[in-house]
Formats: structure tokens, C-alpha cells, sequence
């Protein structure tokens, strides 16, 4: 296989995503870090959309984290982290777009939002949202505490850094993860005992301190703009 190269930061849950899924498949590959704050040019050269992470195989450039995880998936060949029937793995990829267009965008949004009468709103749709993933998601956990039982699937590893770092929402935003979300907490403790995860994983004052210009609405980084607009 060409020489594989990950640009990543460690701040960024995107791509902690794709180095949880290369830690999974044992994949060797070189982990290049940037400042996002100050991106070098060779970084804006090859990023289309200025973001992390970005995934070089050969002369191939890869981007959007799930996409980068479906690609690593294919193309290594120890065992898959999809499941191997088709509806299944449509299943999966519907959490996995759940995950990219309901919970991350709304983690965000509460975070970025100055105004308390709309912080309360948007409280409430990423409870709705928790709630929405406990009860119809979380449905093949009976054998195990994944996504899909006791195996390991994209859908966890796309789901888990923002839950890694729901703190950050209880410590400026006083949003508690719901405590009759028992399937997401059982979940979450399974997945932080992963030696993958704990490779990449942060801990919650690393993440608040991540997080502060969001917070206070200072920050001025491309994610926050697009997220704000989401
Ligand atoms: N949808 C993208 C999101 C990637 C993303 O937002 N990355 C952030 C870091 S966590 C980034 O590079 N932001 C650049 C910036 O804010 O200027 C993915 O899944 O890969």
C-alpha cells in the first residue's frame, strides 16, 4: 500500500474520528499535526474546504472525515467496520449522516450562541436529538455495548468525540447529558476503554480550554462560521 498520511489536529473530533479508524485496522501511516490557528499555505494548497482531517494516499487527497473512514475501511483488508449486509450497512450510514446533521451541527450551534433565549432552544433539540438516538439508534446494543452489538462499526467512531466532549456543553452551556440516556452513558464508558480511543482522547479540561472562543463567541476559524450557519 502507498505511504498513507493523515493531516489532523488534535483539538479537531473529525479527526479523531479517522485515527481511531486507523488505529482499529492497525493501519502504519504518518500523522501530520497543524495549528489550525495558523494554517500553513502547503495545508490551504490541498484542503479544499480548509478543514481537518485530510487523508493523502499517494498522490490521492481525501477529505470529510466519514468519507476518509469509508475509504480506509475498503481499502485495508482486516475485518471490516461495516456490517457486511447491505441494509445494514445503509442502516449505518443513516446514523452516521444523523450524527453529521443533527447532533454535531446542533453541539455547535448551542456553543456558538450568545443569546440565552435561543441557547434554551437549541438545549432543547439536542435533548429531542438524544433522546431521538437512545430509543430508535441505540436498538442493537442487547449483545453488546456498540452500535451493533458487541462489534465495533463507523457508526461509534463517527458518533463518539463529540460525546467525548459533551462537557464542554455542561461547563459553558450547563447542558447535561441526559441521565434516561442509559444506553448512550453504557455506550460511552464501553468506548473510552477502547485502546484506540484512548490513543486519541483528551481530557475534559483539554477540551474546555478547546473550546473557549466558541464559547464566547470569538472564534473566527472556518468551522465556526459554516457551523453557524448550518
Ligand atoms: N465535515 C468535516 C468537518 C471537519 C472540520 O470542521 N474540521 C475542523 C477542525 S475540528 C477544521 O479543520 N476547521 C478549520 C477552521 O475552523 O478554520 C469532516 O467531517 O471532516
Amino acid at each position: 500500500m502507498s505511504q498513507i498520511q493523515l493531516i489532523s489536529s488534535a483539538v479537531c473530533p473529525f479527526a479523531q474520528r479517522s485515527r481511531i479508524v486507523l488505529a482499529e485496522k492497525r493501519v502504519d501511516f504518518e500523522l501530520i499535526e497543524i495549528d489550525l490557528h495558523q494554517k500553513p499555505k502547503w495545508f490551504e494548497k490541498i484542503s479544499p474546504y480548509s478543514k481537518v482531517p485530510v487523508l493523502l494516499h499517494g498522490d490521492a487527497v481525501i477529505y470529510e472525515s466519514s468519507v476518509i473512514n469509508e475509504y480506509l475501511d475498503e481499502i485495508t483488508s482486516s475485518h471490516s467496520l461495516l456490517p457486511s449486509s447491505p441494509l445494514e450497512r445503509a442502516g449505518a450510514r443513516i446514523w452516521i449522516d444523523f450524527d453529521n446533521t443533527k447532533i454535531t451541527p446542533i453541539f455547535y450551534k448551542v456553543l456558538l450562541c450568545q443569546d440565552e433565549i435561543v441557547q434554551k432552544q437549541l438545549k432543547k433539540q439536542m435533548i429531542e436529538h438524544l433522546h431521538f438516538l437512545e430509543h430508535e439508534g441505540f436498538s442493537n446494543t442487547d449483545s453488546g455495548p456498540f452500535w451493533f452489538g458487541r462489534s465495533l462499526s463507523l457508526v461509534d467512531i463517527a458518533l463518539y468525540p463529540h460525546f467525548e466532549r459533551f462537557e464542554v456543553l455542561t461547563h459553558y452551556r450547563g447542558l447535561e447529558l441526559p441521565t434516561d440516556c442509559k444506553k448512550i452513558r453504557t455506550w460511552l464508558s464501553a468506548m473510552k476503554e477502547l485502546p484506540s480511543v484512548r490513543q486519541t482522547a483528551n481530557d475534559d479540561a483539554y477540551h474546555i480550554a478547546a473550546y473557549e472562543t466558541y464559547a464566547y463567541g470569538t472564534a473566527s476559524g472556518t468551522t465556526a462560521k459554516d457551523m453557524q450557519m448550518a
